[in-house]
């Protein structure tokens, strides 16, 4: 039996009147009726693998309004964050899914820790807010040794 290899810091639902950091725009507000509308068969996979210490490829580029399965994957000898808290606020979120463990339905995310040598999760979401969205890994120094990447919304 493979064990769990994903852990996840997630953010208790919040109520729509919560004040958020970052854009300060708050969740988005009818993120159930886009979820609900988008066609999750035409979803786009996109995969990223995390390494020591950079995201391959280090830029996504996202439409918005499009359903999207964003494959985190950690093919390194240490764990690593995908730490996107302004995009994952921006995001209309379907669900995490860890394959043949878990879907987690959540309203929002700051961050996801991807286990290392091996760990998986994968991001369904709707991009709504366009604009440009910095993705690091605050693990340790893995910032200063250049893990950081970028999120376009177009
Ligand atoms: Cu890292």
């Amino acid at each position: 039996m493979r064990r769990a290899l994903v852990a996840l810091t997630l953010v208790v639902p919040l109520a729509a009147c919560h004040t958020l950091g970052g854009s300060g725009q708050g969740l988005v507000a009818d993120a159930a009726a886009i979820v609900a509308a988008a066609d999750w068969d035409q979803a786009e996979t996109l995969r990223v693998t995390l390494d020591e210490h950079s995201y391959s490829p280090r830029e996504l580029r996202l439409k918005a309004g499009r359903p999207y399965r964003i494959e985190l994957r950690n093919i390194g000898d240490k764990h690593h964050y995908y730490t996107a808290p302004e995009f994952f606020q921006s995001v209309a979120w379907r669900k995490l899914l860890v394959e043949r463990q878990a879907e987690i339905k959540v309203d929002y995310v700051t961050a996801v820790e991807v286990l290392r040598k091996g760990g998986r999760i994968d991001l369904f979401l709707v991009p709504v807010r366009k604009g440009s969205y910095r993705v690091v890994c605050t693990l340790d120094d893995h910032l200063e040794q250049g893990m950081e990447g970028l999120i376009v919304v177009e």
